[in-house]
């Protein structure tokens, strides 16, 4: 029995042109410039990394109570985003592969860096795909660190060397691999080279594939 767990944002929904007009504006306060290829460094990391990132960016440093102030801004500006968020902003194809798994009963798991995991799933009323959603609320140690990825295994009752994970970030990638999982990039292969496989999209993954994967050997130990 093989077991699926998802990264959200960049695989599922497309979120990350929404952190990015955030963390555009509060760039634009604190007048540091804020590219959308600096916003490329955020992916899959967390709000608090991506804060200390954007001030080292600007060579500030800030007590701790302006830094939270910020993060809680940030977020906040990002949520009225998130609220105008309905299905069709799911990525192409997505609900094919998650129907075809749902099919044959496969176990799924949602397995996020961001603590609006559950509220933008909701939004775009995917919850009930998913037997446990694993988010940035209850991960002490961010991808790469695979911690995300293998409660999200335990959770499903699923060995990590039979889990497949699917990402958008090379950080996300990495966790997988030293969680033992076979990993599935989305993306770029230049920047997604670690991974077992990589697709562009969804679009690209066939059936017959996952097929495969659903019969493939746990994944050896390194
Ligand atoms: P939040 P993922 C990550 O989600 C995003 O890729 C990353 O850009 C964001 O900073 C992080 O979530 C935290 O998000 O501010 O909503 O807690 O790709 O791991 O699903
Ligand atoms: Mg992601």
């Amino acid at each position: 029995m093989k077991g699926f767990i998802f990264d959200l944002d960049g695989v599922i929904v497309d979120t990350a042109k929404y952190h990015y007009l955030a963390w555009k504006h509060l760039a634009d306060q604190l007048g540091i410039p804020f590219s959308e290829e600096d916003n490329e460094r955020f992916k899959g990391v967390s709000r608090r990394r991506c804060l200390e990132i954007l001030l080292e960016m600007g060579g500030m440093e800030v007590p701790q109570i302006q830094f939270d102030a910020w993060l809680q801004e940030k977020n906040e500006d990002y949520l009225r985003y998130i609220s105008q968020m309905d299905s069709s902003e799911i990525l192409p194809d997505v609900p094919r592969v998650l129907d075809y798994l749902r099919g044959k009963d496969i176990p799924m798991a949602l397995g996020s860096a961001s603590k609006n995991a559950k509220a933008i799933l909701e939004k775009v009323e995917l919850t009930s795909y998913f037997r446990t959603i694993v988010d940035g609320t209850e991960v002490a140690k961010a991808k790469p660190d695979p911690e995300v990825f293998l409660i999200a295994a335990y959770r499903l009752k699923i060995p990590p060397a039979d889990c497949v994970v699917l990402e958008d970030a090379l950080a996300g990638i990495e966790a997988a691999n030293s969680a033992g999982m076979y990993s599935i990039g989305i993306g770029d292969p230049k920047v997604l080279f670690e991974a077992d496989r990589v697709f562009r999209d969804f679009t690209q993954i066939e059936l017959d594939y996952l097929e495969e994967l659903l019969y493939l050997n746990s994944k050896p130990v390194k």
